[in-house]
């Protein structure tokens, strides 16, 4: 029989790359949607026929419960989240509530409607849960093991939810699992991230319809890869025997710099620099400097790799971005 999965944050972008992977599986796909009138409802439904929408929010715990009874899931992926750093820090009680407390609320309505032994979990944890602080492992990056130092209000609410998720496993025997997933792109990625925005201000300015890019601080270093190869990773930690945690990253670190100038190459602009403004409205109050993981667990235990390089995924999201733009079209 076709497994089942519930999916929560359906309308971002792992959302749309894990039902699609799910569906390629064989799998029965639900979607959690939230708000009576979600612009990005047509968008699944156009694109994703396959997903069956379920009404519901995170912070209403009934709503999950209903979610659980109409699903009857084999598998849960928790990805709904305030996912924006920025943004948690303009709004840390919603994000305390959808992205700490909405996980809690998840887990809750796995166990009361009877699934804590039979239904597996699955935890969309962060690389923001260490902060970027405590990078004293020069070339051998965060694992498992090292310690938390979370930055923003999502941060601390990601540490929240994974540890809640830990606490369930071992008080409940939940198989319930976390990916600590470092930063994961690609077109489908929401235009309010840096690399998006980048790749689609480069795509407007390669066709006369932009001139310039207001961007914050461009110092940080991030292990950024591909949605597409991330989704994998999350699928496998729940197919393991046993519950666990796992780092998914690419073992690189690259500036925004640099992500700058493969994206305006891509268009054939040598030089980005009298393109960018800084604009200190997309500065924060805390900053994570650098990112660096360490995927070897994932690689050894799960037999996941990152198919997409650095240069790859940036040349995929600009390509898209000239596709829409030229088109006339945007949507993320
Ligand atoms: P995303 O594109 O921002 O998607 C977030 C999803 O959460 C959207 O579907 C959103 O729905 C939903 N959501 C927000 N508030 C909700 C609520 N109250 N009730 C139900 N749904 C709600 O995020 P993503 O990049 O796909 O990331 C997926 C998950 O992985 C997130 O938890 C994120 O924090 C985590 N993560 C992401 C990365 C990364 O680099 N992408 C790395 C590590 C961890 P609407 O469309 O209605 O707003
Ligand atoms: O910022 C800097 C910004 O918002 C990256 C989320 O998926 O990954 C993501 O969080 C860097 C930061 O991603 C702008 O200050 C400069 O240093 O693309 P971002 P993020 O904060 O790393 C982690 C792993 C998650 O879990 C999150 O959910 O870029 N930056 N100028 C800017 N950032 C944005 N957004 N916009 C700018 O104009």
């Amino acid at each position: 029989m076709a497994k089942q999965a519930l999916i929560t944050g359906i309308t971002g972008q792992d959302g749309y790359h894990l039902a699609e992977l799910l569906n390629e599986k064989g799998y029965s796909v639900y979607g959690i949607i939230r708000g009576q009138q979600n612009p990005k409802k047509n968008r699944v439904e156009q694109e994703q026929p396959y997903v069956k929408l379920i009404e519901g929010d995170l912070t209403d715990p009934s709503s999950l419960v209903r979610a659980m009874e109409i699903s009857k899931p084999d598998e849960v992926y928790n990805l709904a989240a305030i996912s924006h750093v920025g943004y948690s820090f303009k709004t840390p009680q919603l994000t305390a509530d959808v992205t700490a407390k909405g996980t809690l609320n998840m887990l809750e309505a796995i166990r009361l409607s009877g699934g804590a032994k039979t239904v597996r979990f699955y935890q969309a944890s962060t690389s923001e849960m260490f902060g970027g602080l405590d990078y004293n492992r020069p070339g051998k990056g965060y694992d498992e093991e090292a310690l938390f130092h979370p930055r923003s209000p999502y941060g601390v609410a990601k540490l929240y939810a994974h540890w809640i998720t830990k606490n369930y496993r071992e008080s409940y025997d939940m198989h319930a699992s976390c990916g600590i997933l470092f930063n994961h792109e690609g077109p489908r990625r929401g235009l309010e991230f840096v690399t998006r925005k980048i790749s689609n201000a480069a795509a407007r300015i390669h066709l006369g319809k932009q001139d310039h890019i207001e961007l914050g601080n461009l110092e940080p270093k991030r292990d950024w890869g591909y949605a597409g190869d991330y989704v994998e990773g999350m699928w496998l930690m729940l197919q393991q025997d046993k519950p666990d945690d796992f780092v998914l990253a690419t073992g690189e670190t690259h500036s925004i710099g640099e992500y700058l100038d493969l994206a305006f190459k891509e268009v054939g602009i040598n030089d980005w620099k009298p393109y960018v403004k800084q604009n200190p409205a997309f500065m924060r109050p805390a900053e994570v400097d650098i990112l660096l993981g360490n995927p070897s667990k994932a690689e050894n235990v799960l037999g996941w790799k990152r198919k997409v390089d650095f240069p790859g995924l940036v040349k995929m999201m600009v390509e898209y971005d000239i596709g829409l733009e030229s088109a006339g079209s945007l949507s993320s």
